[in-house]
């Protein structure tokens, strides 16, 4: 549940940009040995820095991960409640400090205000979840085949857990990981994505101020291929959780699979809304507006594609087109804002680069496609929500991630066809089915090939007690979230107690021998 709280001492653009960070190494926040820095700019304005950060190397990763080695020993042995009670603090101070750490959050990642309260508030959400499990942990009890024999199974902490965090939920997702790895009793470094150090560092700072003990959370910040690789390879790291691009997380996932570590991917999405004749159009709009535009389309949950019964298609189009030219775009601080920036210059090119290949592909373009660069928008990374309509299975625009504000509509003869097209691309992460049918609604939910469904609602929002996650390429069968989470960072140890006083043989021994 959201509370808004405010906060009278925010950060502002110019005080933000004077400052320097270092990595969080064993309690401390040290330099990069190199002495090397890296900016985070503000998309909105890229004039404008959030400061400067490490530019790590291999040796502070290494750093890193002995300090965490070394707390784990008494880490591990801290009863899991006790551990709790420094989550749920954290938790409230992320309640405390929400205003501050959301309007951080525009600058440096560009979502609108609202959204990035909702990204703190996610973390809250997350942090108060993780404490109680913290008195629950649990494992199984089963009857043995002998007698006076006692069968069980416990969960233990894995050890140093390597946690690499995208962009885009620069609060959330670091709280989906660290905070199930830490109550499970694991100790973490944690390399946050370069576009948004500030925020990593906030909620590491956090932890800090709740007491965790030194060398149990550590951050390294820097370059995927040195830090994140460097964390990969290194051989006290016992397990790594990745959020980021299907491309990268399947080259970490397959050197984890070489290394034999435990790896949890949550990847790409091409996730889809189906809209059938038979729903309820004006809440089918405004649901796809949300899930198409809402953090400008940077979510892997974002509605890529809607998929519409031919019947309601020419409506649905030219209504979607009036509501989305609706839509304020700019800087997200300013609360009518309904589209941010995106990420960064590189991504704005990528988004519109797929605004040329679905023209050459032969879609429509319904509305919006455009760069905007001038005025307000100036020195920023602004795109146009864009809509395709005529959009088909086959073409780029309705198979690969896109990461931005563009969806593609899609027509559909029936219920069948929706269901067929949703499922046509590699991806499995998050799809949605639009009716006011029941029976239609029971088969979406068994015949749509997701990790998450959605009825009746668009394709963003999952709620933090129920696993998150995808199929296909979008993971590799891990999920975050719920108790769910536990398992990508606790093994099993299953433990039989004999008290019987002799030799008893499993498999072989009959129970009526036994008892002679
Ligand atoms: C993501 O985009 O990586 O379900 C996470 C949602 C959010 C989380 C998105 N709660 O849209």
């Amino acid at each position: 549940m959201a509370t808004d709280i405010k906060s009278d001492k925010l950060a502002t653009a110019n005080d933000l940009s004077k400052m320097s960070y270092g990595n969080f190494i064993n309690g401390k926040w040290v330099k990069s040995v190199t002495g090397k820095t890296f900016t985070s700019y503000n998309p909105a304005n890229l004039n404008l820095s959030l400061g400067t950060f490490a530019s790590s190397d291999i040796t502070d990763v290494n750093n890193a991960v002995e300090a965490a080695n070394n707390a784990f020993k008494s880490w591990r042995k801290t009863p899991a409640p006790v551990r709790a009670e420094i989550i749920l603090k954290a938790g409230y101070l992320l309640e405390t400090r929400k205003e501050e750490i959301a309007q951080i959050m525009v600058q440096e990642m560009g979502k609108v205000i609202k959204e990035a309260r909702g990204d703190v508030q996610e973390a809250i959400d997350m942090a108060k979840y993780m404490a109680g499990e913290g008195r629950r942990l649990t494992g199984q009890t089963v009857p043995s085949e002998l007698p006076n024999k006692f069968a069980m199974c416990v969960r233990s902490p894995m050890g140093v857990v390597g946690v690499i965090t995208p962009w885009n939920f620069p609060i959330a997702i670091p709280s989906w990981k660290i905070f199930p790895a830490l109550v499970s009793g694991n100790t973490v470094v944690i390399k946050p994505a370069s576009d948004t150090p500030l925020c990593a560092i906030k909620f590491v700072e956090i932890l800090a101020e709740a007491g965790i003990p030194d060398g149990v959370i550590n951050l390294v910040t820097g370059s995927g291929s040195v830090v994140g690789m460097g964390l990969v390879d290194h051989p006290l790291v016992r397990a790594i959780s990745i959020t980021g691009s299907t491309d990268i997380g399947s080259r970490v996932a397959g050197r984890c699979g070489e290394l034999m570590k435990k790896i949890s991917c949550e990847l790409g999405g091409k996730n889809a809304i189906c809209v059938m004749d038979d729903a309820d159009m004006e809440l089918a709009l405004e649901g796809a507006l949300w899930g198409a535009f809402g953090t400008a389309g940077q979510r892997c949950t974002a509605t890529s594609r809607i998929i519409v019964h031919e019947k309601i298609y020419k409506e649905f189009c030219h209504e979607f087109k009036a509501i989305t030219s609706s839509l304020k775009i700019g800087n997200g601080l300013n609360p009518d804002v309904a589209i941010g920036p995106v990420i960064n210059k590189e991504q704005l090119h990528s988004i519109n680069k797929y605004v040329e290949i679905g023209k050459k592909e032969g879609a429509t373009l319904l509305y919006g496609g455009n760069i905007l660069n001038t005025g307000e928008f100036a020195n920023g990374c602004f795109h146009e929500p864009t809509i395709f309509s005529d959009v088909n299975s086959k073409m780029r625009i309705a198979q690969e991630e896109i990461f931005g504000p563009v969806t593609a509509i899609m027509p559909v003869k029936n219920f069948a066809q929706a269901i067929e097209v949703a499922n046509s691309t590699e991806f499995g992460l998050s799809l949605s089915m639009y009716t006011q049918n029941v029976n239609k609604a029971f088969s979406a939910i068994e015949e749509l090939e997701s990790g998450i469904v959605y009825i009746n609602a668009p394709t963003i929002g999952a709620e933090i007690q129920l696993p998150f996650g995808g199929i296909k390429k979008t993971g590799n069968g891990h999920r975050e979230a719920g108790t769910t989470a536990i398992e990508q960072f606790t093994e099993w140890k299953t433990v039989y107690i004999d008290y019987s006083g002799r030799l008893q043989k499993a498999q072989i021994d009959s129970f009526e021998d036994l008892e002679n």
